[in-house]
């Protein structure tokens, strides 16, 4: 396995909006970020994942960009960046900034010329298409909610926006764009970034605009959005041009990306990206008509995600190991038990990221078991996904309380409410009024009540960040399920030719027991790390595993 320090990076990743107010104004900000770098090293971690900083006017929250070269102002300004990159190196850590190329915004220039005239320019930086039978071009929803076309009566024609309509798809065909952008990424590298997280990088290569034939929207996703014909051309024209020029590191985003698309984008042959986020375990609690159409998760199906996907991956290319970002709830509440068993199913999901194969990326506020929230009302929401979905329930006569609930299950802003710092006021977030409120539970679960108590979530994530620099068959190694069809424990091997490791992981909260097969000689069994140490007797070749405790033991 050739060993890259990306692959056995830990990645630490800041909605910037939520981490931390400098100024007051209620939004975070970058020098916000900079105040807290010291606590970001003390995590361990080796990169900083920075969400969308450039200038937007924050239809989506900065994923809708209107100058790739500029700070946003509530963020800050470019002095601002450049005193946080330099305070990153500074401490050794790296910088991945958020790519988000697929689209930008309709404020962006490149729109604004486009729209004016059918011969402008910049037309063709974007997708027009005629109406067809008084309607959109084809039938193509957005991720948003809404058909995925908006009319511009202008030109008397519609331009495509797979998300919001202030996010104008960019057309890649286009070898203008594709300069562009390989422009603006030189920009940022030769600022001294060190990579990219590029947002939904799986659309960029569009099919042809017929109609979609499936009822189902992950289908469609799957099939007419992601993997399109040049994608993988577009990406290693990108990473000849720009990428190859540099010592850097680079993750695709991908909705749509799955196990026959995948290697197109991260094989080492294919010479396109270093690692890809795969979501094969982040849909599965969205039912047919999306996420707010919540479903229980098959814990079966979960566990099988991780083999397959590290079967696909593993002779030719590398993943990611995440369980949670600023798109998805909280993974305690998601995946744990953020209830009775709160603190040992936060660790416990700690220590099933560190254990897999892959790199690792940690959310803020999942260090410290942040959880979901539950506002009363839909006002009190600001992601630009609920409130369309919102306004689609309403037109639609659906019931608008079963809508919040489901909101509170799988709604984005559970995970964007601010970062919890200290039990002061606003969470001592801001001291002024968030843009989003915080989490009432803030009381109880902040960064400043868990320094310090070697018991704590946070004391937890710092052990498993040194635990993995400590144990390179986690990062490199084989994997191997055992007993894979068993309900309540995600039990797994992970070995080379240096040591072997046994992974009990009790999804439940009840005592199970779980049979250790031959295969090792259960006396050599040594915990290297576990929320609690004491499991029975293994030498009987059977363990007691207490409610969603976790263990990680040595077996060679
Ligand atoms: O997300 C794309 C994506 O796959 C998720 O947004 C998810 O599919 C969506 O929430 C529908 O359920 C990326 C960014 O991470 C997200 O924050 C942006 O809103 C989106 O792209 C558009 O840029």
């Amino acid at each position: 396995m050739n060993k890259k320090w990306w692959k056995e990076a830990v990645v630490y990743q800041v909605y910037p909006r939520s981490f931390k107010d400098s100024n007051g104004d209620g939004v975070g900000d970058l020098p916000g970020v900079i105040e807290k770098l010291d606590y970001i090293k003390s995590l361990g971690v080796d990169v900083i994942w920075l969400c969308p900083v450039y200038d937007s006017p924050n239809d989506d929250n900065g994923y809708d960009i209107r100058d790739y070269y500029d700070i946003m102002a509530d963020f800050g300004t470019m002095a601002d960046f450049d005193q946080l990159l330099e305070g990153i190196h500074q401490r050794g850590m790296k910088l991945l900034m958020d790519l988000v190329v697929n689209h930008c915004s309709d404020e962006h220039k490149w729109f604004q010329e486009s729209r004016k005239s059918k011969d402008n320019p910049y037309r063709d930086y974007f997708i027009w298409k005629p109406g067809k039978n008084g309607g959109p071009p084809n039938n193509w929803q957005s991720f948003f909610s809404g058909n995925a076309w908006e009319y511009d009566e202008a030109t008397d024609e519609y331009y495509l926006h797979l998300f919001t309509k202030k996010q104008p798809d960019l057309n890649w065909e286009n070898p203008k764009v594709r300069e562009e952008v390989h422009k603006l990424m030189k920009y940022w590298l030769d600022k001294g970034v060190d990579g990219f997280r590029m947002d939904v990088i799986s659309v960029i290569s569009k099919r042809n605009f017929e109609d979609s034939p499936y009822k189902d929207f992950n289908k469609t996703i799957d099939n007419v959005y992601a993997n399109g014909p040049r994608v993988q051309e577009f990406l290693q024209e990108m990473n000849r041009e720009v990428l190859s020029k540099y010592d850097v590191m680079t993750v695709g985003e991908g909705p749509g990306i799955n196990l026959e698309s995948g290697l197109q984008y991260v094989s080492s042959s294919a010479e396109a990206l270093n690692m890809i986020f795969h979501f094969g375990h982040m849909f599965m609690d969205h039912g047919p008509g999306g996420r707010f159409d919540p479903k229980p998760i098959d814990f079966l199906e979960f566990k099988k995600v991780f083999r397959l996907w590290d079967e696909y991956l593993k002779e030719e290319g590398w993943g990611s190991v995440f369980l949670g970002n600023h798109d998805f709830q909280r993974i305690v509440s998601r995946f744990g038990d953020d209830g009775a068993y709160w603190k040992e199913s936060a660790k416990l999901l700690s220590l099933l990221l560190f254990s897999m194969r892959g790199t690792v990326y940690v959310y803020q506020g999942d260090e410290i078991g942040m959880t979901n929230v539950a506002f009363d009302t839909i006002e009190e929401y600001d992601d630009v996904e609920i409130k369309n979905a919102y306004k689609e329930w309403k037109a639609e006569g659906k019931d608008l309380d079963q809508f919040l609930k489901n909101v509170h299950i799988n709604g984005r802003d559970n995970a964007r409410t601010p970062l919890q710092w200290n039990d002061a006021e606003q969470a001592g977030f801001t001291s002024g009024t968030p843009w989003l409120k915080v989490n009432p539970n803030y009381t109880a679960i902040n960064v400043a009540s868990q320094e310090g108590d070697e018991n704590s979530i946070l004391a937890f994530y710092r052990r498993m960040v040194a635990m993995r620099k400590e144990h390179p068959t986690l990062v490199y190694g084989d994997f191997a399920p055992i007993q894979e069809d068993h309900p309540s424990v995600f039990a797994f091997w992970r070995w080379d030719e240096e040591a072997a490791y046994l992974v009990l992981l009790n999804f439940s909260e009840e005592t199970q027991e779980f049979g250790l097969d031959d295969r090792f000689d259960s006396s050599k069994l040594r915990i290297v790390e576990a929320n609690d140490f004491d499991f029975g007797e293994p030498q009987s070749g059977k363990v007691k595993l207490k409610p969603w405790q976790a263990v990680l033991a040595r077996v060679r």
